[in-house]
């Protein structure tokens, strides 16, 4: 079988036009599941845990549980999971999440003042979120590694609780979700999901903690359900499908450059895989080689539909033409895949996340080398960033004057009063200027 994916280069006429084509549109939200997640969530806002229940019975095929309790997974549940994992297993598990939180340790801000030239001190002050919701997706998305990339920067950033959600289609979960669960620490966890669970989370039921900002990616009835209940909660992003983009000199490789894109092609059919590079044999060396290599991979229908639907080998003039496609496309994941990779980063201004030189593979970066894999997709990072400690830390301002700071702000302040015609302000302030 010929693998199945678009090709063009930078001679062709509408070579721009193709580029953007590449670029995932914010796939307009079917109409029938925004209404069907926001029927939900109104539900489980009045009904509360009966709704939730309810839902969770029909939608994860629970008729087993009676009540909201049963649903509930026990600290001693996540312990066992955790004591239940061979040596190799915990290790891996707790290298990974101690090089997750040694990256964190580094973003986390700080409260800072100084005081200016009129005596006036200024600043902001830091805390951490009371109460933060991890949704944790269920069935072919159901990633530990996810959970420890939306955990790690919440306990890092010195969230009180943690209250964890994982739908439970038919009473089944993964035993490593429990034992990364353990190993942070989540406070509260439930066997619920789906926009029933986002609700229960925003509006909080007699059993479920109100949270304060909701993360973590789900389907589209879940992404559907954070929209809605922004603004009575935060929320992190809204995931779209994921993608890399490889930049190769044509010197790597080829089946590294082969497994890399797969690597991203097997998550799901919307996934995206786009190689770009200045050599016309090495993208047919890399075409080859990938429907060789392909027919070998367990995800091999999944690999095949996401490169033939989404994937693109783009020839372009040069590396600094590549760079441009890059910031065009702003990826979720982006390698540089050659031999100067700091000279090449001086060119990107937009990806999620960028991976240099050719022994770094967007795999590492999924799992354990530090940064979270929770990134900026469709373009996103045109204007956000990475999951990190800042997701759940936020600031406030601080101003202190005294009489003489006070003196010299008072003018200022009342002659604005004066032209936004505010009179009250203008008073106020020029009370404390004493003039
Ligand atoms: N590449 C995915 C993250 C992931 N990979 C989880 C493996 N497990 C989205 O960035
Ligand atoms: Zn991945």
């Amino acid at each position: 079988m010929a693998l199945e994916i678009q090709q063009f280069t930078s001679s062709d006429p509408d070579f721009w036009s193709r580029v953007d084509a590449l670029a995932t549109s914010d796939a307009a939200e079917r109409p029938e599941v925004r209404e069907a997640a926001e029927s939900i969530c109104r539900d489980v806002r009045t009904r509360g845990d009966a709704a939730v229940l309810e839902y969770t019975r029909r939608f994860d095929r629970r008729e087993d549980v009676a009540d909201i309790d049963a649903l509930r997974l026990s600290p001693d549940a996540m312990r066992a999971a955790y004591e239940s994992l061979d040596s190799a297993a915990r290790s891996t598990l707790t290298q990974t999440h101690d090089r997750l939180v040694r990256f964190a340790e580094q973003q986390v801000a700080t409260s800072w003042r100084i005081t200016d030239e009129l005596g006036c001190e200024l600043g902001e002050q830091v805390t951490p979120l009371d109460r933060a919701g991890l949704y944790v997706p269920g069935g072919k998305a159901s990633y530990p590694s996810s959970l420890l990339m939306n955990a790690v920067p919440a306990r890092v950033a010195g969230v009180g609780e943690l209250i964890m959600v994982a739908p439970t289609p038919d009473g089944a979960i993964n035993p490593w979700v429990l034992a990364a669960a353990h190993l942070i620490g989540v406070d509260h966890a439930f066997c619920i999901g789906g926009a029933q669970a986002v609700a229960a989370m925003a509006y909080g039921t007699e059993t479920i903690p109100a949270v304060d900002k909701i993360v973590g990616p789900g389907n589209a009835y879940v992404t559907a359900a954070k929209r809605y209940v922004f603004g009575t909660v935060g929320i992190d992003k809204l995931a779209g499908p994921s993608e890399i983009l490889v930049i190769c000199d044509g010197q790597t490789e080829v089946d590294w450059t082969v497994l890399d894109l797969f690597s991203q092609a097997e998550h799901d059919e919307d996934a995206q895989a786009v190689l770009v590079c200045p050599d016309a044999d090495y993208l047919a060396a890399v075409r080859d080689r990938a429907d060789q290599l392909a027919s070998a991979q367990p995800r091999e229908a999944i690999i095949r539909q996401s490169l033939a639907a989404r994937g693109a080998l783009v020839q372009v003039d040069d590396l600094s033409q590549a760079a441009a496609v890059a910031n065009r496309l702003a990826p979720e994941h982006l390698e540089l895949s050659v031999a100067d990779p700091d000279a090449l980063l001086s060119q990107i201004r937009h990806a999620g996340a960028v991976f240099m030189g050719r022994h770094t593979p967007e795999a590492f970066g999924d799992y354990c080398a530090g940064p979270n894999h929770v990134l900026p997709t469709g373009r996103g990072a045109r204007f956000s960033s990475p999951l990190g400690v800042h997701d759940f830390q936020k600031r406030t301002s601080l101003i202190k004057a005294g009489p003489e700071a006070a003196a010299a702000l008072a003018p200022l302040a009342g002659h604005f009063a004066d032209v936004e015609g505010l009179t009250a302000h203008a008073q106020s302030a020029r009370l404390r200027g004493g003039a």
